[in-house]
């Protein structure tokens, strides 16, 4: 770990994938970098999100950073690595481009203002420290800043209760607890599939249900590492053209081109690959509503079939759909609705009895239950993508905040940077693919833009970039217009900000897909920065 210096060409927020990429490049090309990094270790989300089950839903070939030099002497495990093996990952990425001489931990930024006599930025940190900057960049992703809702007595419990977000290092024992759950998003289906083994009881408040897929999990064998090898390079260039970012993509037939059998056929073939298959290599129409709710109606049947009680059948997997498939990020599951099966598992719709407080002992429900727990774990998601930077102290020109911009009505100019904040990039955050993107990909695409304009810059000698208005007013409408033609404003996620109370309910993620994405920044790039005023 460094010492804090008092000046850098570019400062990077966050040590995540992100991060470690920008990094790399820019030190490479000459530029003094350092990352501030408010975890104790490398990894962001796999440093803070260190819970019982916390795995990446991205498979070992797209989970992975195409630097030369990096992926061919890298091997994973399993092919949906654990947190633990992501470490390792990240320990070998340090360990192979010597990243962490320019790495300081534990010093987390909790305010950045803009100077307009010297076009730099001066960054405090928790600690007090100010660093100055001439390019700041935010690698702070879309999930840093965890949400605990107003729960009634959330202080009084006497027992442990945790965010999976922050979640104890030193880690938190569930054998022969009485765990609780709240939330089912991809955290708590995580934190349940390890619960259930181990724990004497485990209660699972669920508001909405999720429409898990199954992962597909299992060791990779010496044959299925050579195939990955093998395959490598053309995963990294198909995933930067793809939707989604993965090294696969949709079919090119229409759904209305098939006959039922074919359809059928296509989709047990995804199912049997596990992952995001059924979602990102089926059919484009699953995003319109007649082909959505035929997806749906496979899902649920799959699902119900593999539990055995019918109360449970309709809480987890309802008759009528609940809300558009695939709108809200849906989690991948190992085991996840069998579970439901064992006697030690439970499920409580707060929908029919609501959680009205935290107690010392537990939780109590409307029906005046006081449900007794050891350990409530918290899986209530994120202020997601916006909040990530919102609960920064940044100040642009003119004094503005970003907290107060975006609180408003978050606006980006290609989801790399906003107007009255020159010099200060973001990636994989408000405006981009984020969350409808992988992470690895995003990372690499937008931090290769960041890098070849910061470049240009100084070959020009430029020392400020700002996005302009009219740029990003039309960035911004073509987020919301591209959003509007799918369903996400059809259910309450964090895709929208929808999840927060009060936050305001937007489109936060461009989702043209990545191939479209990758177009617009390689054009921009192309035409000298068009939509930027360069001085
Ligand atoms: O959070 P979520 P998450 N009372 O927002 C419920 C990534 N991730 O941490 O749906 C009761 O999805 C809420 O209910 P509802 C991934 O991208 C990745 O699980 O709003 N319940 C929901 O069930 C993911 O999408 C991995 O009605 C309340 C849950 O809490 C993102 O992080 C692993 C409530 C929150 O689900 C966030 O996932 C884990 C309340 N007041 C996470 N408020 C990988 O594998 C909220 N809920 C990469």
């Amino acid at each position: 770990m460094s010492a804090l210096p008092a000046r850098v060409d570019v400062l990077i927020v966050g040590a995540g994938l992100s991060g470690l990429y920008q990094l790399y490049h820019l030190r490479k090309l000459g530029f003094s970098v350092k990352i501030f990094e408010a975890g104790g270790g490398i990894g962001g989300t796999w440093y803070w999100n260190c819970y019982p089950g916390s795995r990446v839903d991205t498979d070992a070939t797209n989970y992975q950073l195409s630097i030369d030099g990096l992926w061919q002497n890298w091997n994973y495990a399993t092919l949906f690595p654990d947190w633990q093996e992501l470490r390792n990952y990240f320990a070998y990425i340090d360990r192979t481009l010597d990243l962490s001489r320019d790495i300081s931990l534990n010093t987390r930024v909790v305010a950045a203002e803009f100077e307009e006599a010297t076009d730099e930025w001066v960054v405090r940190t928790q600690k007090g420290d100010i660093v100055r900057c001439r390019f700041l960049s935010f690698c702070t992703g879309f999930a840093s800043k965890p949400y605990t809702p107003e729960f009634k007595g959330l202080d009084m419990f006497r027992g442990r209760l945790h965010h999976t977000g922050t979640w104890p290092q030193e880690g938190v024992d569930l054998r022969s607890k009485r765990v609780a759950v709240i939330g089912t998003g991809a955290s708590g289906v995580q934190v349940v599939q390890e619960a259930a083994p181990v724990a004497r009881q485990v209660t699972i408040f669920q508001r909405t249900p999720c429409t898990a897929l199954p992962m597909g999990q299992r060791k990779l064998d010496a044959e299925d590492i050579k195939k990955i090898k093998e395959g490598q390079v053309k995963a990294f260039a198909d995933r930067k053209k793809s939707y989604a970012g993965h090294s696969y993509d949709f079919t090119d037939r229409n759904m209305a081109d098939c006959t039922p059998e074919e359809q059928n056929k296509l989709y047990e073939q995804l199912y049997a690959r596990g992952g995001f298959y059924p979602l990102f290599a089926g059919f484009r129409e699953i995003y319109t509503d007649a082909a959505n709710d035929w997806v749906y109606a496979m899902w649920r049947d799959k699902v119900r079939a593999r539990i055995n009680d019918p109360w449970l059948q309709e809480k987890l997997a309802p008759t009528v759909k609940p809300y558009p498939f695939g709108t809200k990020r849906l989690p991948l599951e190992q085991n996840y609705y069998d579970l439901f099966n064992q006697p030690n598992v439970s499920l409580i719709d707060i929908n029919e009895n609501s959680l009205t407080q935290i107690t010392p002992k537990g939780i109590q429900t409307a029906d005046g239950v006081e449900h007794e727990f050891d350990i409530i774990v918290l899986a209530t998601g994120f202020d997601a993508i916006t909040g990530s930077m919102t609960q920064i102290d940044i100040r642009g020109t003119g004094g503005m905040t970003i907290f107060d911009k975006w609180t408003a009505f978050a606006r980006t100019y290609l989801g790399l940077m906003t107007t009255n904040f020159p010099n200060m990039f973001f990636t994989y955050g408000t405006q981009g693919p984020t969350a409808l993107s992988n992470g690895p990909t995003a990372a690499e695409m937008q931090g290769d833009w960041i890098v070849h304009c910061l470049q240009y810059m100084r070959a020009h000698g430029f020392s400020r970039i700002h996005a302009k208005k009219e740029a990003e007013e039309a960035y911004t409408k073509l987020v919301g217009d591209l959003g509007d033609q799918g369903l996400w404003m059809k259910v309450k996620s964090w895709y929208t900000g929808a999840n927060i109370p009060g936050k305001t309910i937007q489109h936060l993620n461009f989702s043209g897909g990545v191939g479209m994405y990758a177009e617009m920044c390689r054009e921009n790039e192309a035409n000298g920065y068009e939509g930027f005023e360069l001085t």
